[in-house]
């Protein structure tokens, strides 16, 4: 049995439409994705371990799904640079991991392992102004690393066109 190119190029377009719709299935509801990148080619340590994105910014109420919390990487919230009533968190040996955040505020997020080189991530949730001078008066207590890493951030989240 053969067959044609042309019921080739109707298979293709078949199940690009599939996808297509499966792509749009998957819009609602939104889960933010970050991931935990380990890039040996990278130039720098803050660039060879390092969370993708390193700034998200979510409504309140939503999930983000933190993958890669293999080998040694971990998510660790930052006591002190989370909301007033937010609980502290830590993923671990995980793969994939989706945690919700209801408190609005900024939560600063490191890697307990490669926070030394850099590695760390700001998350915005709604309102960034409800702790966000607590959260940066803590950066003289990090790591010289850590505290470079989210100046740049905090940066980043108030002149967003740089
Ligand atoms: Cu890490």
């Amino acid at each position: 049995m053969t067959i044609s190119l042309k019921t080739i190029a109707a298979m293709i377009i078949a199940g690009a439409t599939v996808f297509a719709l499966a792509a749009q299935a998957e819009d609602l509801p939104e889960v933010a994705v970050v991931h935990q990148i380990i890039d040996l080619n990278a130039d720098t340590p803050a660039h060879a371990f390092r969370f993708e994105p390193k700034l998200l910014q979510v409504p309140a109420g939503s999930t983000v799904r933190f993958k890669g919390s293999t080998g040694r990487h971990t998510v660790t919230s930052i006591i002190r640079m989370i909301p007033v009533g937010a609980r502290a968190f830590e993923i671990r040996g995980k793969p994939e991991m989706d945690l919700s955040f209801k408190n609005e505020g900024v939560y600063g997020i490191r890697c307990r392992v490669h926070g030394r080189h850099g590695m760390v991530m700001l998350l915005v949730v709604g309102d960034p102004s409800t702790n966000l001078e607590e959260a940066r008066a803590y950066l003289p207590k990090l790591g010289e690393a850590e505290r470079a890493g989210f100046e740049e951030l905090f940066e980043q989240l108030e002149n967003p066109n740089g």
